[in-house]
C-alpha cells in the first residue's frame, strides 16, 4: 500500500524539480503547468483579480473556459471572480465594440493593423490603476489573443508594459491530413487517422475538440482531412454529412475544412462517362457538388487537388492542362468563396528530363493563367521532402500566382516518428532562402506572404503528423514540429531559435539549465540527421516505397526516377547529380545569381554539391579532405550528434517526467541504431565505386553490405494503400 508520506514525497518532489503535471504528451503544448515562482505568480494574480469579459458566442465562451482552466492551473486559484462594472477590473478582455471608448481610441492605429484574426494584448493605465487588456476585432482574433496570453503566461513572460500587437501574416494556415477513409494514414507514423468516419456523425469524440483547440492556439485555420490521393467517395452525402459534423466543431475554433477532389469523381460517383473539365456536363455537376457541399457547410473552404501526378486522374487524361482543369473547379466554388489548391507535385514517367525540373517546366507557362481562386501548392523543394533540398524554383517565378507553400510535418524521409528532428529549423532555412528574383532579399518567406508580388490569397500547408497515439505525433518532440508548423505558418519570419524555446519552456520546463541545452539539441537536431541520412547535397537514397532506412543500392524500379540511383550516380568516376549546364541544366530554372553561384562546386554552399555536382571521389573539399572521406567524415558526426543528444538527454532526468524521460531515451537509441545503419550501409555501398578506406575517425561498419541489402519492411508503417 502506498503510504501518505510516500505521496507526500513524490508531491514534494515533483513540485519542488517544476516538472510539469502532463506525462503522457496528450495535452501538448498547453499543461498550464503551476508556477512555482511566488513573485511571478503574484503578478499574475494581480491581473487575475477580476476579469471583464463579456460576450458569449461560441468562439468566446471557449476563450472564456480556456482563460479560466489556464489561470486556474497556472496560478493555482479556486475560481476567477468576474465583473460586469468595466471600470473596476484588473483584465478586460473583447472585441473593440465592447471597450470603453478611451482604450478603443488608444488602439485605434493597432485595430487597423490586426484586421479579422489578429488581436492586441496590452497594459493601459485606467484610473492610475494598470489592467491588462485583450482586445481584436473579432471573436476568432479574441480566442487567439488569449491563447497567446496563456502561452505567454506559460513561458513565464513578463507582462508588465506589454504591447503586443500581432496578426497572421499568411491568409491560409492549413494542416494537409494525407488520412484515407479506411483510416490508415499515408506516411502516418503516429496511429490511426483522427476521424472515425464510422462512428460520425452522431459519435462526436473528444479528441476533434482537443485537436481543434491545439490548432487554433496557434492560428491553424484550415484542414485537408483526406489524402492527397484521393476516394471520391468523400465526396458523397454519406459522408458529406460526417465532414458536415466535424465541420460544426471545429467552426468556433476559426477552422475551415477542405477536401481532396478526386478529379475522376463525375465518373467514379455521377455516372459521368468522363472527367473532361471542358464537358459541360462535367462543370455542372462539380457546380452541384459545391452547391451541395455548401448547402451543408456554408463556410466550406474549398478543395485540394492532385491531379496528373503518380497515376491521379486529371485533365491531361482528356489533353487538357492544369489551367483547365482548376479554373473549372474554382468556377464551381467561387460564388460560395471557397479555393482551389491546386498541387504542383508533378513528374512524369513519360518525361525524361531531370525530375526535379519538370514541375517548373509544366507550371511556369501558366503564369497569369489561374482564376483569382486558385492556389498553386508547391513543396518546399523540387524533389520529395527531403531532409535538405535547395528551395523550388517555382518560388519567385510566378509572379501573377498565389504560390502556397507545402512542408511536410510528418517526418517520411526523416526517421519516421522514432528520430528526434526539429523541423522547424528546415522550414526557416527555406523560407529564408532569397530567390534573386526582385529586388536583393526577395526571400521565399516574401513570395508565401504575398508581399514580394503583391498577393492577396497567401497560405502555407503542412502535411500533418497527427494521429490516434496518446500523444498525438508519435514521438513527444514531433509535437514540436506541428506548433513550429503553425507558428511559421503565422509568421514565417519567426526564428527557429525562438520556437524552439517557447516550445520547450511550455511543453517541459521553464528552468534556464533545460532550456540552453536543449534548444542547443533541437537546433542541431536537423543537421544531425542530414549528416547521417544525407550529407552533402545527397538525396533520395532512401529503401524502396516505405522510405524507411536506407537504400541507395535501388535501381529496380519500373520508373527511373523512383530509384536511389537515378538521384546519387555514384559510379567509378565519383558521386552526385550534374544539375548544370553540363548536365541537366536545372539550375537554370533559378534566378541568375543563384546559378552563377551554384554553377560552380567551388562557389556552391557545400550542402548542396552533390545535388548539382557529379565530382571525383578525389575533389578537394573546402577543408581540404577528399570528397570520399568527407561523406565518410559526415555519416560519422551525424552518429556521434546523436550519441551527444543522448548524453544531452541523459542530464534532463530533473526537468521531465520518469516516463517522458524513459520514453524519448528509448526513442534516441533507436535513432543512434539507425543512424549507424545509415552509416555502414551508405559507406559500403559507395565504397564499392571509390574503391577507398574510410578514413581514420570513422568506425568501421557493423554488418556487411549483403546483410543491409538483404533487410525488407513489408509492414514499415505509412506505406501508401495500392494505387488505382
Ligand atoms: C510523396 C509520398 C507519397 C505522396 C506524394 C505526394 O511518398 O506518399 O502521395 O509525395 O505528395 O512524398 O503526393
Amino acid at each position: 500500500m502506498i503510504q501518505l508520506k510516500h505521496v507526500l514525497v513524490l508531491v514534494f518532489l515533483c513540485v519542488f524539480s517544476g516538472i510539469s503535471q502532463s506525462t503522457n504528451g496528450y495535452e501538448l503544448w498547453m499543461p498550464y503547468s503551476n508556477i512555482e515562482d511566488s513573485s511571478l505568480t503574484k503578478k499574475y494574480r494581480d491581473y487575475s483579480k477580476s476579469i471583464y469579459f463579456p460576450g458569449s458566442t461560441e468562439t468566446l465562451m471557449i476563450a472564456k473556459n480556456e482563460l479560466h482552466t489556464g489561470l486556474r492551473k497556472m496560478l493555482g486559484l479556486a475560481s476567477i471572480p468576474t465583473n460586469s462594472n468595466r471600470l473596476e477590473n484588473t483584465m478586460i478582455i473583447g472585441t473593440k465594440e465592447n471597450l470603453n471608448s478611451d482604450i478603443q481610441q488608444s488602439l485605434s492605429k493597432a485595430y487597423v493593423e490586426i484586421g479579422n484574426e489578429g488581436f492586441i494584448i496590452k497594459t493601459v493605465s485606467i484610473k492610475s490603476k494598470t489592467v491588462l487588456v485583450v482586445t481584436a476585432n473579432t471573436d476568432i482574433g479574441i480566442l487567439y489573443g488569449v491563447y497567446r496570453l496563456l502561452n505567454l503566461m506559460q513561458q513565464h513572460k513578463n507582462l508588465h508594459n506589454i504591447n503586443a500587437v500581432d496578426t497572421p501574416k499568411i491568409k491560409l494556415r492549413m494542416l494537409n491530413h494525407w488520412d484515407n477513409l479506411d483510416r490508415t494514414v499515408e506516411r502516418g507514423y503516429a496511429g490511426f487517422s483522427l476521424w472515425n468516419w464510422q462512428k460520425l456523425p452522431e459519435f462526436i469524440d473528444q479528441r476533434y475538440i482537443d485537436y481543434a483547440r491545439a490548432n487554433a492556439s496557434v492560428g491553424i485555420n484550415a484542414v485537408s482531412l483526406t489524402n492527397v490521393n484521393a476516394n471520391a467517395l468523400i465526396l458523397t452525402p454519406m459522408y458529406l454529412e460526417k465532414v458536415e459534423a466535424l465541420a460544426r466543431v471545429f467552426r468556433p475554433y476559426g477552422i475551415k475544412i477542405y477536401l481532396t477532389a478526386r478529379f475522376s469523381a463525375p465518373i467514379e460517383i455521377g455516372n459521368l462517362e468522363t472527367a473532361d473539365p471542358l464537358d459541360p456536363k462535367v462543370q455542372q455537376w462539380w457546380v452541384h457538388k459545391a452547391d451541395e457541399i455548401y448547402k451543408l457547410i456554408p463556410d466550406f473552404g474549398g478543395f485540394l487537388v492532385k491531379a496528373n501526378s503518380e497515376g491521379q486522374p486529371g485533365p491531361q487524361n482528356y489533353g487538357r492542362n492544369h489551367v483547365d482543369g482548376a479554373n473549372m473547379l474554382a468556377k464551381a466554388l467561387l460564388p460560395h468563396k471557397g479555393n482551389v489548391i491546386w498541387r504542383a507535385f508533378v513528374y512524369s514517367e513519360h518525361d525524361a528530363d531531370d525530375r526535379a525540373k519538370q514541375a517548373y517546366s509544366e507550371f511556369v507557362p501558366y503564369d497569369g493563367k489561374f482564376m483569382e481562386n486558385v492556389l498553386v501548392q508547391t513543396k518546399n523543394g523540387a524533389i520529395d521532402f527531403q531532409p535538405r533540398e535547395p528551395f523550388h524554383p517555382m518560388f519567385g517565378a510566378m509572379p501573377k500566382t498565389p504560390l502556397m507553400m507545402e512542408f511536410q510535418i510528418t517526418q517520411e524521409y526523416l526517421g519516421f516518428s522514432t528520430h528526434l528532428v526539429f523541423l522547424p529549423k528546415l522550414f526557416e532555412e527555406v523560407l529564408d532562402a532569397d530567390t534573386f528574383r526582385k529586388e536583393e532579399n526577395s526571400t521565399v518567406a516574401k513570395v508565401i506572404d504575398g508581399s514580394l508580388h503583391n498577393q492577396k490569397l497567401t497560405g502555407m500547408a503542412g502535411v500533418a503528423n497527427i494521429g490516434t497515439d496518446l500523444n498525438w505525433t508519435g514521438h513527444p518532440f514531433a509535437q514540436a514540429n506541428w506548433y513550429g508548423f503553425g507558428r511559421l505558418a503565422w509568421d514565417p519570419y519567426l526564428s527557429s531559435e525562438t520556437i524552439a524555446d517557447e516550445w520547450l519552456r511550455m511543453t517541459f520546463s521553464n528552468d534556464e539549465s533545460f532550456l540552453e541545452p536543449m534548444t542547443r539539441m533541437l537546433i542541431k537536431s536537423r543537421e544531425t540527421v542530414v549528416n547521417y541520412m544525407n550529407p552533402l547535397g545527397l538525396h533520395h537514397i532512401f529503401d524502396t516505397g516505405h522510405h524507411y532506412g536506407p537504400g541507395p543500392w535501388v535501381s529496380e524500379l519500373s520508373r527511373p526516377e523512383w530509384n536511389p540511383t537515378y538521384y546519387h550516380k555514384a559510379d567509378s568516376q565519383g558521386i552526385g547529380f550534374d544539375r548544370t549546364p553540363s548536365g541537366s541544366n536545372a539550375t537554370e530554372q533559378y534566378a541568375k545569381p543563384l546559378q552563377e553561384l551554384w554553377n560552380d562546386p567551388q562557389t556552391i554552399p557545400e550542402e548542396y554539391l552533390l545535388w548539382f555536382h557529379h565530382l571525383p571521389w578525389d575533389y578537394k573539399l573546402k577543408n581540404g579532405a577528399t570528397l570520399w572521406d568527407g561523406i565518410a567524415l559526415k555519416y560519422q558526426q551525424g552518429v556521434d550528434e546523436v550519441a551527444g543528444m543522448i548524453t544531452t538527454w541523459s542530464i534532463m532526468k530533473p526537468f521531465v517526467s520518469k516516463e517522458q524521460h524513459e520514453e524519448v531515451t528509448m526513442l534516441l537509441e533507436i535513432q543512434l541504431k539507425e543512424a549507424k545503419w545509415w552509416r555502414d550501409a551508405c559507406l559500403l555501398y559507395f565504397q564499392t565505386f571509390s574503391k577507398k578506406d574510410v578514413p581514420d575517425g570513422v568506425s568501421k561498419p557493423l554488418y556487411s553490405l549483403e546483410y543491409y541489402k538483404s533487410l525488407k519492411f513489408p509492414f514499415a508503417p505509412g506505406i501508401r494503400p495500392q494505387w488505382d
